[in-house]
């Protein structure tokens, strides 16, 4: 970078880069000029499938994107990270995102997602980096958890229903605590469920649209799923990455709903999801009992597997985006219908010559 002063340095650290949500940002924000750095963990195999499309090769001159690697159990090279980078804004995006997985590894789910996040607040601190380095935590509708109030806003009571959201309650509150404590400009942004065609193959919408379009295509004979009666408020990731961006372009660090304002079950999208692959389901049964065949070929192609039933569900989630709409002028674009139509014509190109899902 040339002769850049502090106040018109743009320069972002994404942890949790290789994500959905992280593939989505670093794009706008190179757009909007920052140099971007992404901490990306070793894995035995490639895990940047998401961010190849705007790799820069850091030989050359004037690159702007580049990749660490780290990961949120290590203090020490988070701080080395920070240090080395020097960023203005950190996004903690960084988590493991299962819900259903956050019951089976509860430890590490606590240590990534609720001591990661202290982690990389303590690196600001220790760093002195309190007034040039500003903080966003990626928060959850997860942590209403039980349903209180609807639709849920900034000021409903939270009550965490699984290890993943008790460990992003602490990350809430640490990061209020350390704005409150330490004057860090950070903000948290209670993001409710948000889909693309990026999406994890493990989360249910994506689970539902890749399995549609390989039953389509001959590839797959059947979808196994969990509770169908949830309700989830789905909007599309590539709005709300830039919520994310504007919470912290605000003079005064703020916490903040991002969601539509419309929820639908589990059990619509299906429908949904098949519709567009150009299979109508017919539902039959009820509860575990509940299977979907194909309304022309009378085949069973949907069924409930109560392996994928969680210990404690949450039922309903429905945010209200008022806050964000008025403060921020934040609001999203894509209806939930829509989204799963983009979904589904993706995975159809997708599918084509991809290898089939095992679990989910
Ligand atoms: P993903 O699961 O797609 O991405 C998670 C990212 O975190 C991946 O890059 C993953 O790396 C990385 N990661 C996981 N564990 C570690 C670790 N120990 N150290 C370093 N990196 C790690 O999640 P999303 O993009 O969907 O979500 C982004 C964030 O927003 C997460 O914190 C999630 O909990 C939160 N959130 C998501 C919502 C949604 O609907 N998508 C809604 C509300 C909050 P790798 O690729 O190697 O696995
Ligand atoms: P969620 O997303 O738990 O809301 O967390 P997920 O897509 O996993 O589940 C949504 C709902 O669908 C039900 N369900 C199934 N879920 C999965 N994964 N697989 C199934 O087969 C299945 N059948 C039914 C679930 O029980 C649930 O009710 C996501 C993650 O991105 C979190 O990181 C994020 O914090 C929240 O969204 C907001």
């Amino acid at each position: 970078m040339e002769q850049a002063t502090v106040a018109s340095r743009k320069v972002a650290l994404i942890t949790g880069v290789t994500g959905q949500d992280g593939a989505y940002l670093a794009e706008l924000l190179l757009a909007k000029g920052y140099e971007v750095h992404g901490i990306k963990r070793r894995s035995s195999s490639f895990n940047t499938g998401r961010i190849d499309g705007i790799y820069q090769d850091p030989h050359i001159d004037g690159a702007r994107f580049r990749l660490h690697y780290g990961d949120m159990t290590d203090a020490t090279n988070l701080i080395r990270i920070v240090q080395e980078t020097q960023p203005t804004e950190i996004y903690n995006l960084a988590a493991q995102s299962h819900v259903q997985v956050s019951f089976e590894t509860p430890e590490y789910t606590a240590n990534s997602d609720a001591l990661g996040t202290l982690r990389l607040l303590e690196a600001i601190r220790i760093l002195k980096m309190e007034s040039s380095c500003r903080f966003y935590q990626a928060s959850t509708s997860e942590l209403y958890g039980l349903v209180q109030e609807v639709p849920q806003r900034e000021t409903t009571p939270f009550y965490p229903r699984s290890p993943y959201a008790a460990a992003k309650l602490y990350a809430y509150w640490i990061v209020v605590n350390y704005r409150e404590a330490y004057g860090i400009h950070a903000s948290n942004g209670i993001l409710f469920n948000h889909e693309s065609p990026l999406r994890g193959e493990t989360f249910v919408t994506r689970k539902i649209t890749r399995a549609a379009a390989a039953i389509k295509l001959g590839r797959q004979d059947k979808l196994y799923l969990g509770n169908l009666d949830a309700q989830r408020d789905w909007g599309h990731a590539r709005e709300y990455v830039r919520g994310m961006w504007l919470m912290l372009q605000q003079d005064t660090p703020d916490d903040y709903v991002l969601a539509t304002g419309v929820t639908t079950p589990v059990r619509t999208f299906v429908q949904w999801a098949f519709e567009d692959a150009g299979i109508a389901i017919e539902w039959r049964g009820a509860g575990v009992e509940e299977k979907g065949y194909c309304a022309a070929t009378g085949r069973c192609l949907i069924e409930v597997d109560p392996r994928y039933f969680r210990p404690t569900e949450v039922d309903l989630l429905i945010g209200d985006p008022s806050k964000a709409r008025e403060k921020l002028g934040w609001s999203h674009e894509t209806p939930v219908r829509e989204l799963a139509r983009e979904m589904v014509a993706q995975d159809l190109i997708a599918m084509a010559d991809a290898p089939i899902a095992k679990d989910g």
